[in-house]
């Protein structure tokens, strides 16, 4: 059971970036995790060590992040047991000794953290999910719905849309029937997009990226013609939703919102309308990040004037922190909590920002990063915390499927 023996080494993701990748042994017995990389990513994240050093991949390289794992890490965990998971989150944490884990970089950080984890349910004999679940107190365990990423834009494609994410939302039936329902879709996608002649070439997170005519609107409404094509019905079958990561054109000199495909400009106090005006025409479940990470007037607004109708996902805002999320909580702005395990950069940590969210009624949505390995942890977590949500991309591109595929293989082993 105790810690014997470390492993970290730079491998690449999606995008063809460095990134960590840690092994963990007890004894003969092992485990490894790999850290995914966002692009679109909040101020307020941990920080990601890169190595800066222009000559190898234009200083993307995390060779620096590997040694500290291999190195300073080791040290400090060599000798505890693998499923005292709190004492080595907390053993790295007060080595780094900063806010942000700027000192041994957020990656380093949470490979050992991920790979620990797994190595103690590998150890117990059990499924990851069930380790979770019980070290964390969960009883039940429920399959997260999919938010499918099926047209990108934003920092994620070249389509030119503001809006970076377009979901569609399967609403029924077991996660089978869910992840089927998306490809169907995503399918009639495919062949309604090329039969406009219009590019059908994925973007990062496998959605594809046509250059639409109309922005923003045009997507939606591309989507709800591809559902009837698909011969579903959109609001009894699906629904939409978006990531509009709004962090990422919030012009603050103007201190407004630029849709630039759409031509519309909104000040703080009235990007909620926007909203609302596709919200009066599709079936929007859920919006992430309408306003952005540090417009706390914008959500206020936001939240008041839509968030009896649709889920408030805070992705940039809360950036899966704690302290974060209370301020959200204090301030009674947003209603959802999104989580990415590498914003804050440790298990513990992460968990203690589900607990927070969930005792205060916030829904969770568990997700991916643009820039991912084919680690699918977090379709474990999702089951493990009872998350209603998961977004892993559109059901395409071997990085995405591994999270989905999980989760299949998640619902027939219950
Ligand atoms: C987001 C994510 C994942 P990134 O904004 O929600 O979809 O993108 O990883 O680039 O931050
Ligand atoms: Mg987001």
């Amino acid at each position: 059971m105790k810690i014997t023996k470390i492993h970290a080494m730079e491998v690449l993701d999606s995008r063809g970036n460095p990134t960590i990748q840690t092994t963990i042994w007890a004894g003969d017995v092992s485990a490894t995790a790999s850290v995914p990389s966002g692009a679109s990513t909040g101020v307020h994240e941990a920080l990601e060590l890169r190595d800066g050093d222009k000559k190898r991949y234009g200083g993307m390289g995390v060779l620096k992040a590997c040694k500290n794992v291999n190195d300073k890490i080791f040290k400090v965990i060599k000798g505890i047991n693998a499923d005292s998971q709190e004492e080595i989150d907390t053993k790295m944490l007060e080595l780094d000794g900063t806010e942000n884990k700027r000192k041994l970089g957020a990656n380093a950080i949470l490979s050992v953290s991920l790979a620990t984890a797994r190595l103690a349910a590998k150890i117990h004999k059990v499924e990851l999910f069930s380790y979770l679940g019980q070290t964390y107190g969960y009883t039940s365990k429920t399959l997260p719905t999919p938010f499918f990423n099926v047209i990108n834009g934003g920092v994620h494609a070249d389509s030119g849309l503001d809006v970076q994410e377009f979901f569609i939302i399967p609403l029924k039936g077991n996660f089978a029937t869910k992840l089927r329902m998306g490809s169907e879709v995503f399918h009639s996608l495919k062949a309604q997009l090329a039969k406009k002649g219009l590019t059908t070439s994925v973007g990062d997170e496998g959605g594809f990226a046509p250059k639409l005519v109309g922005g923003n609107e045009t997507a939606l409404k591309e989507l709800e013609q591809a559902i009837k094509t698909a011969k579903y019905n959109l609001g009894k079958d699906f629904a939409l939703g978006m990531d509009v990561a709004s962090s990422e054109f919030f012009d603050d000199k103007k201190g407004s919102y630029e849709f630039k495909s759409s031509k519309i400009s909104a000040k703080p106090s009235n990007v909620y309308q926007v909203y609302k005006k596709w919200l009066g025409k599709y079936p929007l479940m859920a919006i992430e990040d309408g306003c952005a990470e540090d417009d706390f007037l914008g959500w206020k607004f936001l939240t008041q004037n839509l968030g009896s109708q649709t889920l408030l996902v805070g992705d940039d805002l809360f950036v899966t922190n704690p302290v974060r999320i209370q301020m959200g909580i204090t301030q009674k702005i947003a209603n959802a909590v999104l989580i990415k395990v590498n914003q804050i950069g440790s298990l513990t940590e992460t968990l203690a920002a589900i607990k927070l969210a969930q005792k205060n009624k916030y829904k969770i949505v568990i997700s991916h990063r643009s820039g991912e390995t084919s680690d699918s942890f977090i379709a474990d977590l999702a089951v493990a915390v009872g998350a209603e949500y998961i977004k892993s991309g559109a059901p395409s591109r071997g990085e995405r499927l591994a999270k989905y595929n999980r989760l299949l293989e998640i619902e027939n082993l219950l």
